[in-house]
C-alpha cells in the first residue's frame, strides 16, 4: 500500500448511503493494493449518470465522455498508449442502452480495457426512468403502469459476444476490491457487473441476501457452458438467487497484439512522460 489515497478532495454530490461510496472505496483498495502502483501507469473514463462522477473523485488522469460513448473513448486511450492500463465505468443506462453497440464489439476486440458497469438497475441521475436491465413491473412516473418489457441479460450478452472475462459482484468494497484485482491480472477485456441498488430509486433491499458466490458453488470458470448455465440463474427479474463471482475467463489474442504499430509502442513502453521530453 502506498501513501497516497487517490482522492481529490473534492466534495461528494452522491445521495448519503448511496452504494457508489462503496465501489469508490473498492477500486481505490483494489488500485493502491496493485504491486509498484503509479498514478501514471493508469487511466479512467466514466460515462454520465450517477455512476460518471466517480470521475470528479478518483485522482487519476482520464476522461469523462459522453454518455454510452465509455467503451470508444478507452479504446481510443489504449490505442494511444497501450502501455496504460485503462479502467472505464459505466452505469446501466450508459452501458445497456446509450452505448449497447459499444459494447458488443468491445468484448469482440478483446483490447486490454477493463469496464466496470454500476448497474442500479434505473437511470438513476434523471430520477429513475426504467433502463434494459429493470424488472417487470418496476413503476416510475414515465412507466405508471409498470415496466412489461423483459429485461436483458447483460452476462449472456457478453458471453455470446466473446468477452473473455466475465464477473459480477454485489456493491460490496472487499468484493469489488478482489474482483477489479482478478481483472486487472486478466490479459484482455474485462466485463465487470456491480450490483448496486439505487437507495432512492431503486432500493433492491433484497438483492444482497440473493447472492451466493460461483467461487464457493465450485463453478468452473473456464467451462463456457457452464458459464451460461449459471448466467440463466438470474434473470435480472427479482425473484431469484443470484450468483456472483467470475462467471468466465478464457485468455485470447489480444486486440493490441494484431497491429504491428500498436505492438511497437508497447515494446518501446512509451509513457507520456517520454512523450513530453
Ligand atoms: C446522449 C444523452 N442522452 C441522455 C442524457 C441524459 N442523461 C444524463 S444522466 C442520464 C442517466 C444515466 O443513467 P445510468 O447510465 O444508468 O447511470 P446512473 O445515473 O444510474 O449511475 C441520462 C439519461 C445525456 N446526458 N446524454
Amino acid at each position: 500500500m502506498t501513501s497516497l489515497n487517490l482522492s481529490t478532495g473534492l466534495k461528494s454530490t452522491w445521495c448519503p448511503g448511496c452504494f457508489n461510496f462503496q465501489i469508490l472505496t473498492g477500486i481505490k483498495k483494489s488500485l493502491l493494493n496493485q504491486p509498484d502502483f503509479r498514478k501514471e501507469d493508469y487511466a479512467i473514463a466514466a460515462g454520465i449518470g450517477c455512476h460518471g462522477k466517480i470521475f470528479d473523485y478518483l485522482d487519476l488522469n482520464g476522461i469523462n465522455a459522453l454518455h454510452g460513448r465509455v467503451l470508444p473513448t478507452m479504446l481510443g486511450m489504449k490505442i494511444g498508449n497501450p502501455n496504460l492500463n485503462i479502467i472505464g465505468f459505466s452505469g446501466d443506462g450508459d452501458a445497456y442502452a446509450e452505448g449497447m453497440e459499444h459494447l458488443i464489439h468491445a468484448a469482440r476486440y478483446n483490447s486490454d480495457i477493463k469496464y466496470v458497469v454500476h448497474n442500479n438497475q434505473v437511470f438513476a441521475l434523471t430520477v429513475g426512468q426504467p433502463t434494459p436491465t429493470t424488472e417487470i413491473g418496476y413503476k416510475d412516473k414515465t412507466t405508471p403502469l409498470g415496466e412489461n418489457i423483459y429485461p436483458l441479460n447483460p452476462i449472456k450478452l457478453m458471453l455470446s459476444a466473446g468477452a473473455s472475462f466475465v464477473a459480477r459482484v454485489f456493491a460490496d468494497i472487499n468484493q469489488i476490491e478482489w474482483v477489479l484485482s482478478e481483472a486487472l491480472k486478466h490479459k484482455g477485456f474485462a466485463f465487470v457487473e456491480i450490483l448496486q441498488p439505487c437507495i432512492i430509486f431503486h432500493p433492491a433491499k433484497e438483492l444482497k441476501e440473493k447472492t451466493y458466490s460461483l467461487e464457493q458453488a465450485g463453478h468452473d470458470k473456464t467451462s463456457f457452458s457452464d458459464a451460461m448455465k449459471k448466467a440463466e440463474e438470474f434473470d435480472y427479474n427479482m425473484m431469484m438467487k443470484i450468483p456472483i463471482g467470475i462467471f468466465y475467463q478464457k485468455e485470447r489474442e489480444i486486440f493490441e497484439d494484431k497491429f504491428e504499430q500498436l505492438r511497437n509502442l508497447k515494446d518501446k513502453k512509451i509513457s507520456w512522460r517520454d512523450i513530453k521530453r
